[in-house]
């Protein structure tokens, strides 16, 4: 097999990166797209950094384990399978599946951090970042976070305040100038998802 040609999808927490993709991925058959999400990366509660207050933060590239994240990225490259529990974030009740990702020819990294790790960024054949204004994303992430991280309001804006925001403005933010592609989501992103879907469909030979 060719190596694949990798895209990264970035940007802050609730811009929109899943959204996106999912609807990218329906354009696609299965076989044609394989996509690697940071989530499924996370460190587990008790190894994440703790702030001031002993509250894990889960918003710092030490928060990933990126030594897997990126050995399997490289196993896919080399058209290797790979298997990963999933990461059920906040719910005790969800059992983790285990995901399989399969090498094919247009491979999807996606996360918050993809273009913050050097090791990673270069080997993005394309780069995506999602953007969308901090209010909007705040408003995202409380109706997200309730929905389907159970997390309680107080919750959510201690870690936007104290986390989120600070560490996008260090780790997230400052690599949108390395991105091949800007894409604004504050109301919809329609044509620019028609502009990457036919971008990768071309690269499918
Ligand atoms: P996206 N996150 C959780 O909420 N719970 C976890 O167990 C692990 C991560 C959050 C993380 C980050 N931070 O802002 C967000 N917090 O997931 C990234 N707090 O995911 O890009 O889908 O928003
Ligand atoms: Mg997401």
């Amino acid at each position: 097999m060719n190596q694949p040609f990798i895209v990264g999808i970035t940007g802050g927490s609730a811009s929109g990166k899943t959204l996106f993709l999912d609807q990218l991925l329906q354009a696609f058959d299965p076989e044609e797209v394989c996509l690697i999400s940071q989530d499924n990366y996370y460190k587990p509660k008790d190894q994440q950094p703790v702030d001031e207050h002993g509250i894990p933060n889960f918003d710092t590239p030490y928060s990933i384990d990126f030594d897997q994240y990126s050995a399997d990225i490289l196993k896919i490259r080399q058209g290797e399978q790979v298997f990963r529990q999933e990461y059920t974030f906040n719910n005790p009740k969800a059992t983790p599946k285990i995901l399989t990702f399969k090498p094919a020819p247009v491979v999807v990294v996606e996360g918050i951090f993809v273009l913050y790790y050097p090791e990673l960024a270069k080997l993005l054949d394309l780069k995506v970042f999602i953007d969308a204004k901090d209010y909007i994303k705040l408003k995202r992430r409380i109706v997200r976070d309730k929905v389907e991280r159970g997390y309680d309001l107080d919750d959510v804006l201690y870690r936007y305040e104290n986390h989120v925001m600070p560490n996008y403005e260090k780790y997230i933010e400052p690599f949108k100038h390395d991105a091949d592609l800007i894409i604004p989501n504050n109301d919809d992103f329609e044509k620019a998802l028609e502009l990457v879907k036919t971008y990768l469909k071309s690269k499918i030979v």
